[in-house]
C-alpha cells in the first residue's frame, strides 16, 4: 500500500500536522491540548470493537431503514430526509462535484449501543460529564460522504474543541489558527481555490494540513477554523470538548438559549476556579477576525 501522504502539498504556506503514536495523556496535554496545536494521533483507538465493526455494510444491514438528514453542499443550508441505504446507494455512485453530505447525525440518543462500540480516549476529558446525566449535552456525531463532500471552513461551536476518528476512506485538513483578522476571511474562503480578487489576503494564509485515515484521530483545538474534505467514502465519528486546558475560550455570547443555558450549567458544575463563574461577562469575548 502507497505511505499515505502526510499532509496536502499543493498549499506552500501549509505545514505539516504533527504525527504521534500512542502518546501519554500527559504528553498530549502539555504539547498540544494546553497550548491548542492541532495533531493527529495513531493508536488510540487499536480495541475499539468500532475498529472492525463499523463498515458502511454494517449500517446499511443494521440501520439502512432510519431515517438520516444529508445537506446539499459544504455550507450550512437545509438538509432533506432520506434512508441510510438510499443515501449509502447514492454515496456509492454519485459523481456529483458538490456531493449530499450527511454530516452531524446525532446517532447516540436513538442508537445507544453504537455509542457503546467505542470508548472516549482519556486525552479528552469533558466537562459535560459533570453535569447531572438528563441536562448532558450530547456532543457526539458521525459523518458518512462520498470523495469530494465534506465541511467548508469554520470554527466550532461555543469555543469547544473537537477530536475526530476515522473508521473507512481518508478525509484531508486544513488548519488556520486563531487570528482576529484571519486571512482566511472568517470562513468566508473556500480553501484551496478562493477568488484572489475577492480574498486577496488568503494567499498568505498560515496553516498545516494533514491526511487522516483509518485509525487516525485528529485533533482540532478552540478557535482553530478548519476544513475537512473527504477524498474517498469516508465514515468518520467527531466529539467535541470543553475542559481545564480550554475552558478559558468558552465564549460568552451564546447564539441562542440552548448555548446560553448550556453556559450556565456548565458554570453551576464545572469545577471551581475556571473562570466560567459568569458565563455572562461580556469580557470574555469569543475571538472575531
Ligand atoms: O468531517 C467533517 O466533515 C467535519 C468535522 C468537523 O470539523 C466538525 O464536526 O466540526
Ligand atoms: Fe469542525
Amino acid at each position: 500500500m502507497p505511505r499515505r501522504r502526510a499532509h496536502i502539498n499543493a498549499d506552500r504556506t501549509l505545514g505539516a500536522v504533527e504525527r504521534r503514536t500512542n502518546i501519554s495523556v500527559e504528553e498530549f496535554r502539555e504539547r498540544y491540548a494546553i497550548p491548542g496545536i492541532p495533531v493527529l494521533l495513531e493508536g488510540l483507538a487499536d480495541d475499539w470493537p468500532a475498529r472492525r465493526l463499523w463498515t458502511f455494510d454494517f449500517f446499511r444491514q443494521n440501520y439502512g431503514t432510519t431515517n438520516v438528514t444529508v445537506y446539499p453542499g459544504p455550507r450550512k443550508s437545509a438538509g432533506h430526509i432520506v434512508k441510510l441505504s438510499v443515501y449509502l446507494d447514492y454515496m456509492e455512485h454519485t459523481r456529483d462535484a458538490v456531493p449530499d453530505y450527511l454530516s452531524r447525525w446525532r446517532f447516540s440518543s436513538r442508537f445507544p449501543e453504537l455509542a457503546a462500540h467505542y470508548q472516549r480516549p482519556p486525552h479528552f476529558p469533558c466537562w459535560s460529564d459533570l453535569l447531572p446525566r438528563k441536562l448532558r449535552p450530547c456532543w457526539k456525531w458521525l459523518y458518512m460522504g462520498p470523495p469530494r463532500s465534506g465541511s467548508w471552513t469554520h470554527i466550532d461551536f461555543m469555543g469547544t474543541a473537537a477530536w475526530n476518528m476515522v473508521f473507512v476512506g481518508e478525509k484531508a485538513w486544513r488548519f488556520y489558527p486563531p487570528h482576529r483578522r484571519s486571512p482566511v476571511y472568517a470562513g468566508e474562503t473556500n480553501p484551496p481555490r478562493p477568488n484572489p480578487d475577492m480574498f486577496p489576503l488568503f494567499a498568505e494564509a498560515k496553516g498545516l494540513s494533514c491526511v487522516q485515515g483509518p485509525g487516525d484521530i485528529v485533533f482540532t483545538p478552540s478557535n482553530w477554523r478548519h476544513q475537512v474534505r473527504n477524498e474517498s467514502c469516508t465514515l468518520a465519528l467527531t466529539e467535541n470538548f470543553i475542559n481545564d486546558t480550554n475552558g478559558h475560550c468558552l465564549y460568552a455570547e451564546p447564539e441562542d438559549a440552548r448555548e446560553c443555558r448550556l453556559l450556565m450549567l456548565l458554570a453551576q458544575y464545572a469545577p471551581a476556579g475556571t473562570g466560567l463563574d459568569d458565563p455572562r461577562d461580556s469580557s470574555r469575548k469569543r475571538l472575531h477576525s
